[in-house]
């Protein structure tokens, strides 16, 4: 049976098989928790992103999808990318998109054989998505696919601040276990 919770940490401290990121795509770094990888994974992160297939010109991972990656000096041994939607008021299919890369990050975790994965709230710093819609759809989402993944044992769900991590309580509470 798999536990989910929510902890307030900063995502690049945790000992877990996966640290996800919240990239763009690009996958070539960024701002928020995207910068805060790159500086803690070191530029053997960024070397092993750029050599990543370009899908299109400058587009290494469409939104909506994840790619994986050694975690370099994290203490996580890999890390998985995703791209969020950016929120642009709910009509330009940003759920399933933001569905979409829960689905794929937990596929390539399966595929990896991995048993612990940490997500930071995907689209909810810089891409504006509202928090509280945000965190229901990851909650349903990584229930969904765990129930037919048992072997992945652990998530977390990242917050930083507050009011992400009230959120995911809340949510966490609404949908028990
Ligand atoms: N640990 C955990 N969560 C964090 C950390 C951290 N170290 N740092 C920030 N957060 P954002 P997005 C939280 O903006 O909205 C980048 O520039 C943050 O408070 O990082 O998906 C990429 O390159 C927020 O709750 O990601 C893209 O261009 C959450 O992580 C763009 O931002 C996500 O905020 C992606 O935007």
């Amino acid at each position: 049976m798999s536990v989910l919770r929510a902890v307030q940490a900063d995502i690049t401290t945790l000992a877990v098989d996966a640290v996800v990121n919240a990239a763009n795509e690009t996958l070539l770094g960024g701002g928020g928790v995207d910068g805060a990888i790159h500086r803690a994974a070191g530029p053997g992160l960024l070397a092993e992103c750029r050599a990543l297939p370009q899908v299109r010109p400058g587009v290494r991972c469409p939104a909506g999808q994840a790619r994986i990656t050694a975690g370099h000096r994290l203490q996580a041994p890999w890390v998985i990318h995703t791209v969020g939607p950016v929120w642009r008021g709910g009509g330009h299919g940003e759920a399933e998109l933001l569905a979409g890369c829960y689905r794929n990050v937990l596929a390539l975790a399966q595929k990896q054989g991995l048993r612990s994965v940490a997500f930071p709230a995907i689209s909810c710093g810089v891409y504006g998505y509202p928090v509280a819609a945000a965190t229901a759809i990851a909650v349903t989402t990584v229930r969904g696919v765990l129930a037919r993944t048992p072997a992945i044992e652990e998530i977390i769900f990242t917050c930083f601040g507050e009011t992400i991590f009230s959120a995911y309580e809340d949510e966490l509470g609404r949908q028990p276990a």
